[in-house]
Formats: structure tokens, sequence, C-alpha cells
């Protein structure tokens, strides 16, 4: 079994009902052992969007990284994503933060995620939930990387 830390994320059509949506989806495949509060959050990358809900969530599974990320993007397929642009809206999205301790760099796939310390509206969640977890390579606490990161005022509870 692996811990995993995901992050959702959405900006389009009813928001709430889309993170609710989402976890119930996960919990046929995960085992969910923590779950943040939703955060509304100012769009980061490309401004000119509405605001997203972020939430997230720890979890325990036997699916390997390659089948959870399977798993993850068929999910946002059945709850209607359809593609957009880089950073752009979207009705949700579901990324691996954390796998383990593992370190994962292939074109597919890249985790820890590679832009968890400039993002607070990740960070903020899940030092909710685990503040002490290590990043596996930058050898800092989420508590710690959450100090250092700017725009935390753009993160407030839902
Ligand atoms: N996701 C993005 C781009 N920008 N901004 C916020 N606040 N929340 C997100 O989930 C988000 C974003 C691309 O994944
Ligand atoms: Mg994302
Ligand atoms: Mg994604």
């Amino acid at each position: 079994m692996a811990v995993v830390f995901l992050g959702l994320g959405t900006n389009l059509g009813s928001r709430e009902e889309n993170l609710s949506a989402a976890r119930q989806l996960l919990s046929t495949k995960l085992r969910l052992l923590r779950v943040s509060s939703v955060y509304e959050t100012e769009p980061w990358g490309f401004r000119e969007q509405p605001a997203f809900l972020n939430q997230v969530l720890q979890a325990e599974t036997d699916l390997s990284p390659l089948r959870l990320l399977r798993f993850l993007k068929r999910i946002e397929k059945q709850l209607g994503r359809t593609k957009t642009f880089r950073y752009g809206p979207r009705l949700i999205d579901i990324d691996i933060l954390f796998y383990d301790q593992s370190v994962i760099n292939t074109r597919k796939l890249q985790v820890p995620h590679p832009r968890l310390p400039e993002r607070a509206f990740v960070l903020v969640p899940l030092a909710e939930i685990a503040p002490k977890w290590v990043h596996p390579f930058l050898g800092q606490s989420v508590q710690e990387l959450l100090q250092a990161c700017p725009d935390k005022e753009s993160v407030r509870r839902w």
C-alpha cells in the first residue's frame, strides 16, 4: 500500500458538486485517510478566469503511480472535463502531489508535483492535513514550504 496526496481543483460549473463527485469516484479505488477543508483561491498562472475551489486528500492505494494517473484522468473525463489550455479553466483537475517518498520524472508523470513549492492553493490545504510530511528531495516539510511560499492571502477557507 502506498500513501498518496492528491490535489483537487475546479473553477467551472457547480464547483462544490465537482469536488464531491470527484471524492465519491476516488473512493471507489482509494481509501481516503484525510480530507482538507475546501478553499477558495485566486487563479494562479493565468489570472483572467473564475476563482477556484481547491482541496487536498490523503489516501491509501495499491495502484502503481501510472495506474493511479490513468484512474485520475478517467475520473476527470467522467466528470466532463474537456481540454482547454495550460493553467486555463477546468471542471475538475486531480493531480498527484506526493506518492509515498517516490521521485518520478517521466514525460507522462512528475512526482512530487513540480510546482508544489510555488502554489499556496496546494500548500495551505496540504499543511492543514499533513504539515510534517517531508518533500522527498527538497528535504523540507510541507509547513516549511508553506512558510516560504508567497501569495498565501490568495487562499481563503470556503
Ligand atoms: N490550477 C491550475 C492553474 N491555476 N489556480 C488555482 N487557484 N487553483 C488551481 O487548482 C489551479 C490554478 C492548473 O492546474
Ligand atoms: Mg493542476
Ligand atoms: Mg492536472
